[in-house]
């Protein structure tokens, strides 16, 4: 008998609450592993200076517990890192979890035992472990990727990747600091860095758009009407395409005239945020929508960057608005008009190495004592395979996923019986305010659990067939927007060397696919197979 019913990997957002229903709702014997020395997720390891959430604070929280959401104080409208950090270590605490959580203890490998019915964990200090259900919590962006420059080794001073932050900080005071990559997180990061360190060569391979966020404290008034109207928003959030509370227009871009159009996103650019996407109804549906917003932004560019030169160079260019992942800042064009910030563009003179002194491109060594890697993560299938998951009949999850993720709703994979992914490939996850997903995977999966449990059964899998039909429908989905149209996206896989070209969150939207979810449960949990035992034959 495995002597859990279920282990979950990861206790951010998604492992907290998966333990809090398995356990208190189900009342299961549960255990969560998790590497990190404390609970949060994403949010343990992302510490570097300018870290905050671009969902506001009051919806990127649980909405499962009315008594939390009143209790919780969010004290800006973006939360910063350490905020995050504080209320899930007061969930933790509230909903008395630690008790069921191995901190410290990574996962090694996790093998199916077809004649058990039972997983199989090995962890690096806890030895092996025996499980029920296997379910992984361990978030989309969470296996940090390291650029292979040569001569990193040989570096003299200090280097970080922003995803792994050191978590006594890093004193930037009176250092010439290299930060390499402009995507959401250098682009948060640059600002603060900046204020702080003598130096800051900004390294940038694909110039970005980004939005003012627009942060601020959230005051009582405005705070006192979130909680009035708490339930109307999660309806919102959980009714709507990604998760979040806000309005998306109906207008196309293209029924307006260019004078009104300008209006529009100037109030949206004013107001800041995620929400400058909802501007118009078409913006990642039509290019030449799409190119209205790509030019407003433009021109926003050039009218931040006094200096010419720096202000081309940071003009996006190569891909449509929102196609990548769009960042939010805080005077994030506005840190290249410091005396104390240069960007150079590896377009025109690529890396070449990293020497004891600094970081040398094809023209020149910019001397540095600190490189900070803001160069993002294996996203999505990273931390899968970094677990080394080995399923039923010799499957490896590596090999079965080496063309790309292959899953039937995201929620399970074919020759895996009894694993569940929280947010995996194939499933929203990404393209949502991520606290909504979490929410409406694990509750569909404690449904799912509670439902064998009464009926007796022990085993659910799904097929190749189910799985090779959702593929196709999660491409077709994302070929219905632009988002395939941004050639180093980490949607796509594009940004890791080597590895598969395929667009892996479900672009369907948020509520469509909960709908999807909710059909395939009533209709008997239709394209998996229940059953008592080992399935034969
Ligand atoms: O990572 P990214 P991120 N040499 O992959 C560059 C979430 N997030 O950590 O575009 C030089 O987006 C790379 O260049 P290119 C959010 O979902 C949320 O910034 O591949 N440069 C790019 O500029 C986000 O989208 C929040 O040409 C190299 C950058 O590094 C996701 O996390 C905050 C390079 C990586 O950008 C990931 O964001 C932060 C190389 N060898 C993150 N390799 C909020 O909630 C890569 N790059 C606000």
């Amino acid at each position: 008998m495995p002597v859990y019913d279920a282990i979950i990997v990861g206790a951010g957002f998604s492992g907290l609450y998966q333990l809090h229903q398995l356990r208190d709702q189900l009342g299961l014997n549960v255990l969560v592993i998790e590497a990190g020395d404390d609970v949060g997720g994403t949010w343990y390891w992302n510490r570097y200076p300018g870290a905050r959430c671009d969902s506001e604070s009051h919806y990127y929280s649980y909405s499962f517990s009315k008594a939390l959401q009143q209790e919780w104080r969010w004290s800006e409208r973006y939360p910063e890192h350490s905020e995050i950090r504080r209320y899930l270590g007061h969930v933790a605490d509230r909903f008395d979890l630690r008790r069921n959580i191995r901190l410290n203890t990574r996962v090694t490998a996790a093998r199916w035992d077809d004649a058990g019915n039972a997983w199989r964990i090995d962890t690096d200090s806890h030895g092996s472990l025996t499980a029920t259900f296997f379910i992984t919590a361990v978030g989309c962006l969470s296996a940090a990727n390291i650029p292979q420059i040569p001569g990193l080794d040989a570096f003299a001073g200090q280097w970080v990747h922003t995803g792994r932050w050191p978590q006594a900080g890093v004193d930037f005071t009176g250092k010439r600091v290299g930060l390499i990559g402009t995507g959401s997180t250098g682009i948060q990061a640059a600002p603060v860095i900046a204020a702080q360190a003598a130096h800051l060569t900004v390294f940038q391979r694909t110039a970005n758009y980004s939005i003012p966020s627009r942060n601020r404290p959230l005051g009582d008034e405005e705070w006192h009407a979130i909680q009035e109207s708490y339930d109307a928003i999660r309806e919102k959030a959980r009714a709507s395409t990604n998760g979040h509370p806000f309005d998306v227009s109906e207008t196309s871009a293209l029924d307006v005239d260019p004078e009104e159009r300008a209006r529009r996103y100037e109030r949206a650019w004013e107001t800041g945020g995620l929400r400058f996407r909802a501007t118009f109804s078409d913006l990642l549906k039509n290019l030449d929508a799409n190119a209205t917003a790509s030019d407003f932004i433009r021109g926003k560019i050039a009218g931040i960057v006094r200096d010419p030169v720096t202000a081309a160079a940071l003009t996006p260019l190569d891909h449509p608005f929102a196609s990548k992942r769009p960042p939010i800042d805080t005077n994030y064009f506005e840190t290249f008009n410091r005396d104390n910030v240069a960007l150079v563009d590896l377009k025109a003179a690529p890396i070449e190495r990293i020497e004891a002194g600094g970081i040398r491109t094809a023209d020149r060594l910019y001397e540095l004592d600190i490189i900070v890697f803001a160069t993002g993560f294996d996203a999505l299938t990273g931390p899968l395979l970094a677990l080394n998951i080995s399923g039923a009949d010799g499957h490896g999850l590596r090999d079965d996923w080496a063309a790309g993720p292959r899953s039937y709703l995201g929620l399970q994979t074919p020759h895996y019986p009894n694993m569940f992914t929280i947010t995996g490939p194939g499933s929203p996850s990404v393209l949502t305010n991520m606290p909504v997903a979490i929410e409406q995977h694990t509750q569909w999966i404690t449904a799912c659990i509670a439902h064998m449990r009464a009926q007796g059964l022990h085993r659910i899998e799904t097929t190749e067939a189910e799985a090779e039909a959702w593929v196709a429908h999660v491409n077709e989905a994302a070929h219905a927007t632009l988002l395939p149209l941004a050639n180093s996206s980490w949607y796509l896989g594009a940004n890791v060397p080597g590895k598969p070209r395929v667009f892996m969150p479900y672009a369907g939207g948020m509520a469509h696919y909960a709908g999807i979810c909710d059909d395939v449960a009533r209709d008997g949990y239709r394209g998996f197979t229940l059953s008592h035992a080992v399935q034969t034959g």
